[in-house]
């Protein structure tokens, strides 16, 4: 077990009260082997979810690290990955985990892939809703047509076939994450589409491996329309320009840099040498 990578579960969360409970209590022993550190990085939310979390997370999580941080400022889903990439990174982690924490996406999808030594040989492992063996609970088929329109787009764009933009469950080789390429990248949910084709661009090794996805008591944030045209000029914007456009600040606010505090922690870093 010896050179077994760090893996880093980085949970972001915006109103997530009622669903962040359910998520940490995915982190059965099993899970735990696998994961270094679970890290909840709310978005300043206006409701209860970081005491939630740290309620539910202190006593579940008992065979790894556990930390609620809280954003400096509202950096939305984008600037949150942000947080967690550096703060990894930073930290001498060697994978990223993404896990949404609304609860529509399970851990525990990722563990057969975990097994077999497949993020090992990956430098993007990205949970997919829309693939031979993927379920969907819940979801609408109105919604599963538009996601499947957007993969063949940027499928053909990207020249890689796609099968999902952006699901809540994903694995990054941090390696090839140190260089903050990616600080202009969006702040809000639009990240993930750009993210994909960054790895793309930089010739990244990608991968998809299907999930279940569910969609039961959470309130969605995406006006579905006003996004779906913000992600259309977004291809159509690296369809012309390429890497000049993934080069380009891409964000409505832009922040110098993407900060905010441990709010409770199971161990320090320095107990753990
Ligand atoms: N919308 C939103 N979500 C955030 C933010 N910060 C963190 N999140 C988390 O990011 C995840 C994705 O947000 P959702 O609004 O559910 O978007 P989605 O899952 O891509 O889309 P749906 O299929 O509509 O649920 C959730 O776990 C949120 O808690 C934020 O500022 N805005
Ligand atoms: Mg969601």
């Amino acid at each position: 077990m010896e050179n077994k990578p760090r893996i880093l579960v980085f949970i972001p969360a915006y109103r997530c009260a009622p669903q962040i409970g359910r998520v940490l209590s995915q982190f059965d022993d099993e899970v735990q082997k696998w994961v270094d550190t679970v890290m909840v990085v709310d978005n300043r939310s206006p409701d209860d979810t970081p005491d939630k979390a740290i309620s539910s997370g202190r006593d579940q999580l008992d065979h790894c690290r556990f930390i609620v941080w809280e954003n400096a400022d509202n950096y939305g889903l984008g600037g949150s990955h942000k947080v967690a990439f550096q703060y990894a990174v930073q930290h001498g982690y060697d994978y990223l985990v993404v896990l949404h924490g609304d609860d529509q996406a399970d851990i525990r999808d990722l563990l057969p892939f975990l097994k077999q030594g497949i993020h090992l040989e990956n430098d993007c492992l990205l949970g997919a809703r829309f693939m031979t063996d993927s379920k969907l609970e819940g979801y609408s088929a109105f919604r599963t047509f538009g996601n499947r329109v957007y993969n063949w787009l940027f499928s053909v764009v990207a020249f890689h076939r796609i099968y999902d933009l952006g699901s809540g469950l994903n694995v990054y080789r941090l390696d090839k994450f140190k260089e903050f390429y990616y600080k202009k990248f969006p702040d809000d949910l639009t990240f993930n589409y750009v993210m994909l084709l960054g790895s793309y661009n930089k010739g990244q090794k990608v991968r998809f491996f299907p999930i279940t996805w569910r969609e039961s008591d959470q309130v969605s944030n995406v006006r579905l329309f006003r996004q779906a045209f913000k992600v259309l000029q977004l291809l159509g914007k690296y369809f012309f320009m390429r890497g000049r456009f993934l080069k380009s600040d891409m964000r409505t606010v832009k922040h110098a840099s993407y900060t905010g505090k441990i709010v409770f922690t199971t161990q320090k870093d320095e107990d753990r040498q």
